[in-house]
């Protein structure tokens, strides 16, 4: 008799435990996202796409700022390791220091995703795809149609982005590249920017202090210090785009405003919407489906006449 009650107290169990879950639906794919922060026009755009994306899959999406510090973005990734999420994404603000974090992050069998920026890690193991642009390319994008648009002859000033940083060190890379070919092409200053107007625009200040109207041609690193220079130039009584020629990365909105203002004279495309494919890969891994280890994403160049007709296709 004792034994019977057992047997049916166990399926009884078992019913009401498979009842619950045939009931919820498949389990919701959690994700947690450490963003570098919010330091630019790219950035903002970056970050709406992954956000909207994750909405529009019905995926549990856990997103923390790290505000350019990349501390902040470890103790995210550490916490979204406690909390056991599926996939763990973030896009590393510098390419150094992220071993540790990234093995416990293997031991707790997370997969991890780097999306816009690289990490320099001996073992390529901690991750499971880099999702983004080729920097070095966009660098080499910049250099020839400055090189074109300056007969092979510039005195150049050079704002880079933030120090450590894999778009920073790739695009200067690419850049050099390109001039290393035309001795006429000399890159007279050179300072980190940050990435941000407000250090552009310091920092522009700085080079026109010390160099004036021996400045040619600027190349930024991203649009946002470009437009920060722009500022700095007209204040210091120079016509951006005129007097400075000025070629950026990133083909946010507003650098084509700029050209449309003839103060910006081309713009090197870095494809922030990567919501789409970041999530595709998390899919593709939920689903135990094979990830390229690198997904590249397509970009052009837009030099200043095609600023006004293009505009309006823009989508950040
Ligand atoms: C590039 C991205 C860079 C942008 C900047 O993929 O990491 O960071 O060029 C942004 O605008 O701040």
């Amino acid at each position: 008799m004792f034994k019977r009650k057992a047997v049916f107290l166990l399926a009884l169990a078992f019913v009401l435990a498979l009842g619950s879950s045939v009931g919820a639906g498949p389990k919701k794919i959690v994700v947690g996202f450490a963003q570098v922060g919010a330091e630019s026009g790219w950035r903002t755009a970056n970050t709406e796409s992954i956000i909207s994306e994750a909405k529009k899959r019905g995926i549990e999406l856990m997103f923390v700022d790290g505000q350019q510090q990349q501390a902040n973005q470890i103790k995210a990734i550490r916490s979204f390791i406690e909390q056991k999420v599926d996939i763990i994404g973030f896009s590393p603000v510098v390419t150094t220091g992220w071993e540790q974090v990234l093995r416990e992050a293997k031991r707790a069998q997370i997969p991890v995703i780097l999306t816009d920026r690289a990490v320099d890690c001996e073992d390529e193991s901690l991750w499971v795809t880099l999702i983004g642009s080729d920097f070095v390319e966009e660098g080499r994008r910049a250099a020839r149609w400055l090189v074109e648009k300056m007969n092979g002859q510039a005195n150049i000033v050079e704002l880079q982005g933030t120090i450590g940083s894999a778009p920073t060190i790739d695009r200067k890379k690419g850049f050099e590249e390109v001039i290393a070919a035309y001795p006429g092409m000399k890159i007279i200053r050179s300072k980190y920017g940050d990435f941000t107007r407000s250090k552009g625009k310091e920092v522009m200040e700085e080079f026109l202090r010390a160099e004036g109207n021996k400045i040619d041609a600027l190349f930024a690193h991203n649009d946002d210090m470009a437009i920060g220079a722009i500022q700095a130039i007209e204040y210091y009584g120079l016509r951006p785009g005129v007097d400075i020629i000025i070629v950026s990365i990133d083909a946010i909105r507003a650098a084509f405003e700029a050209m449309i203002e003839g103060k910006l004279n081309c713009t090197v495309e870095c494809n922030p919407l990567l919501g789409p494919l970041f999530f595709d890969a998390v899919e593709a891994i939920m689903a135990g489906r094979p990830v390229p280890k690198r997904i590249v994403i397509e970009e052009g160049i837009f030099p200043q006449e095609v600023a006004r007709d293009v505009l309006p296709t823009r989508r950040y």
